[in-house]
């Protein structure tokens, strides 16, 4: 885990944040790709004959639905849409370095060919196949990173889950051995059988101590060393810092971490939702975490079908073409030496210094506090015309063009010397 660190009142003259050398890949990266995927996609927020809005993949705990009943879903299961390589392509264009799809959420149904249980894609549904194997592959063939997300305590499918209070006496809970019999195998299955991972995404930790945590974490590393866990393993322990869902820190942080958000309203798909984060948003988004030196994970959730949201494809291929252009200010950074200003943030790395300009002033100079670095130079990024500037001890104005080459948060980059 990363402790917290707020930006000093001066500029913190370290740019790239030291993190551990397994943790490179994860922090230049920047940009990832959340996906939930599980039974509950195929009922897109209804069950029965009521909506439940906002989030689908909590449908079986938000419609107190019977494990054995909602188990049933399996059977009609058949994601015949799928496309594990247009999946990866899509993510790939959209400028994503990192792909996290959920193996299995709270609902208990594993979405890959487990021998540790029946209820899972190869034995409870007519699809019988394994899309993470297809998955995993097809994110390698496009130099993606590829992780499980996986709920390794609530299970609302077993009765020593965790959650499931309105099937299974909470009294009569033996954590441990839903840990021994279903999750600790399954998490190994995972790094057994999949390839090499990027990391492993655990999500609402419970059941267990701190010492049976890193007991538990041990008996996992030695398969894979080098996947990195999240820090939802629980105890404050694991290899980087996930912050709760949709937040943003206020000032940098440094070391590895990572900010998540839906694109829509719920992480699980849900019918008749059209409330996309629009380009622009997912830029600013992104631009905004990584000024404070973290990663966005962004999710998509596909329907009971394989099949994307239109308006995800379509936005995330658009943030894609926006990468194109300015994906040297995002990846690779680290938070922006100088704090957030009216008009938008900055990221960094050594000796340049990214402007994230979301608001164009309408006198077209841009007043930029506290850099007092020794400019060599300031252009559009991707452009050689040089933009004029002044400086004083507390701000440095910035000549911008008449003509604004990208509405949606064109960046300046400024080259400097040292302070
Ligand atoms: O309960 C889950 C939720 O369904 C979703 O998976 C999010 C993603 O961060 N994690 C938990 C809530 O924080």
């Amino acid at each position: 885990s990363v402790s917290a660190q707020d930006m000093p009142d001066s500029w913190n003259k370290e740019a790239a944040a030291t993190v551990h050398p397994g943790l490179k890949w994860f922090t230049d990266a920047k940009f990832g790709l959340f996906i939930h995927w599980g039974l509950y996609s195929k009922l897109g927020g209804r069950w029965k004959d009521s909506s439940y809005f906002g989030s689908g993949e909590w449908i079986m705990n938000r419609a107190q639905a019977p494990a054995s009943e909602y188990a049933e879903i399996a059977k009609t299961f058949n994601p015949v849409d799928f496309n594990a390589s247009e999946w990866a392509t899509t993510a790939k264009e959209a400028g994503i370095k990192y792909l996290v799809i959920t193996a299995k959420h709270h609902e208990g149904f594993s979405m890959f060919d487990s021998k540790v249980t029946n209820f899972d894609i190869i034995d409870a549904s007519p699809y019988h196949k394994d899309p993470m194997k297809e998955l995993a592959e097809a994110c390698r063939q496009q130099g993606l990173r590829f992780g499980f997300y996986y709920s390794q305590y609530l299970d609302w499918h077993e009765p020593n889950g965790g959650g499931n209070t309105w099937d299974f006496n909470k009294s009569a809970k033996d954590y441990k051995q839903y840990y021994q019999s279903k999750s600790i195998p399954q998490l190994k299955e995972l790094l057994n059988n999949y390839g090499p991972l990027g990391l492993i995404w655990f999500d609402m930790p419970g059941g267990l101590s701190e010492s049976e945590t890193k007991t538990m974490i041990d008996s996992l590393k030695v398969i894979q060393p080098t996947c990195l866990f999240s820090s939802r393993v629980g105890h404050g322990l694991g290899d980087y810092k996930d912050f709760g869902d949709s937040e943003v820190p206020p000032t940098p942080i440094s070391g590895a971490w990572e900010s998540i958000y839906t694109h829509n309203d719920s992480w699980g798909y849900i019918q008749h939702d059209m409330n996309f984060k629009s380009p622009t948003e997912i830029i600013r988004l992104l631009s905004n975490v990584a000024s404070k030196g973290g990663n966005l994970m962004l999710n998509v959730g596909p329907d009971g079908n394989g099949k994307w949201p239109a308006y995800s494809i379509l936005y995330l291929k658009e943030t894609g073409k926006w990468l194109k252009k300015y994906g040297e200010s995002i990846y690779g950074t680290t938070y922006g030496l100088i704090p957030a200003q009216p008009w938008g943030v900055s990221t960094s790395k050594p000796g340049k210094i990214y402007l994230h300009v979301w608001q164009v002033p309408s006198n077209k100079i841009l007043r930029v506090h506290g850099l007092t670095a020794k400019i060599k130079s300031i252009a559009i990024l991707g452009e050689k015309k040089p933009l004029a500037f002044k400086q004083s001890d507390t701000e440095t104005q910035i000549t911008l063009p008449q003509i604004w080459p990208d509405e949606r948060n064109t960046v300046v980059e400024v080259v400097y010397d040292g302070y």
